[in-house]
């Protein structure tokens, strides 16, 4: 096990990058810029190391970083309607940053951050712990929040994602990480042949505006059903109004059944590699890069849609105005505890 760490010059900023290595060669790098991902190497079928997420080539283009490659995000991720939520009869006005509604925590939000990083490492594990405390009325948020992520790597070639939060208000909060996968190594090929198994009979629907209605929709018998595995390549090319809505492809948060061990398992049949993703988070919002801008300059070739896929678990902003949803809301002096495993075979 080994934690290696370079400091990186970006536009007068020191930033830091840390690169945990486990005993088989698996390594993760980091940023404590935004706790960007910037590379995970892991084996294909025949040992050889290749990168498996989007990343920039040049670091100052994560200052920037339209797409949130790699990146927390929070306080809340997704989307809020309208910039707005009431509070115990006060409304908190938000930064509209997408349209008139408000994405991705705003600016500054986690992925602008730098954390402050504590390396930790022992026999077993390697790893990185992150912080950062929000004061209160940043970006429109109620309440000074003290955040605190950890990246964690094993042996076993698994990556655990912890966050902690602690308010002085009620708030609220939900934190994710941005990582576009792509298991095909290098980059070499998109996602559209990705085979996905979500353990999930229910997605959220959205409006043109990627804004949930307040309606749960039932998978089976559509697109949305990878309860048995399918192909992302189906929602690429279906006709059905969401996958439309969403630009050709999925940007939905599919609510888990907790039925099985593993809330997902992602395959590339070329590489032989697998991800299995195993949260304690209640959905995930699977994110397949429809909209990603061509050109921007990655670490193996230029950006394209369909280049990465993301998991981003997390619970439901639409339950800031629907009933019915995971819930986003902190009490005040409520501790928020959510782990997220993403184990590579
Ligand atoms: C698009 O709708 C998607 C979001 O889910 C994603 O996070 C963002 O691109 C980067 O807006």
């Amino acid at each position: 096990m080994d934690i290696q760490t370079n400091t990186i010059d970006v536009r007068g900023q020191q930033w830091k990058e840390f690169t945990l290595i486990n005993d088989h060669g698996m390594s993760v790098s980091i940023l404590d810029f935004g706790g960007i991902i910037t590379q995970i190497l892991t084996p294909d079928r025949n040992g050889k190391l290749e990168n498996v997420v989007i990343g920039f080539k040049n670091y100052e283009d994560y200052l920037d970083n339209p797409a949130y490659f790699g990146a927390l995000i929070g306080r809340v991720a997704g989307r809020i309607a309208n910039s707005q939520f009431e509070l115990d009869g006060k409304t908190f006005n938000l930064p509209a940053n997408e349209g008139e509604n408000h994405l991705h925590g705003g600016e500054p939000g986690f992925h602008h951050t730098i954390w402050t990083v504590t390396p930790f490492q022992n026999t077993q594990e390697v790893g990185l712990t992150l912080s950062h405390t929000s004061p209160d009325g940043e970006n429109g948020y109620p309440g000074n929040l003290e955040m605190t992520v950890s990246y964690t790597l094993t042996n076993d070639n698994a990556l655990s994602i912890t966050y902690e939060g602690l308010a002085d208000h009620k708030t609220v909060l939900t934190a994710t990480n941005h990582t576009y996968f792509n298991l095909s190594g290098d980059l070499k090929t998109d996602i559209r042949q990705h085979e996905v198994t979500l353990d999930s009979s229910q997605f959220v629907e959205l409006d043109e505006n990627l804004i949930p209605t307040g309606k749960l929709a039932d998978v089976t018998d559509t697109t949305y059903d990878f309860r048995q595995g399918r192909l992302i390549q189906d929602g690429v090319e279906s006709n059905d109004t969401q996958n439309v809505v969403a630009g050709n492809g999925y940007d939905h948060y599919f609510i888990f059944d907790h039925s099985q061990a593993a809330s997902a398992i992602v395959r590339e049949a070329e590489s032989g590699r697998q991800l299995t993703v195993i949260t304690d988070q209640p959905g995930v919002v699977m994110y397949t890069s429809n909209t990603l801008d061509k050109g921007l300059v990655l670490r193996e070739r230029e950006s394209d849609k369909y280049m990465g896929l993301c998991l981003e678990t997390q619970a439901s902003p639409a339950s800031i105005h629907h009933d019915g949803f995971p819930s986003v809301w902190l009490d005040k002096g409520e501790k928020y505890f959510r782990k997220t495993t993403f184990k590579f075979a």
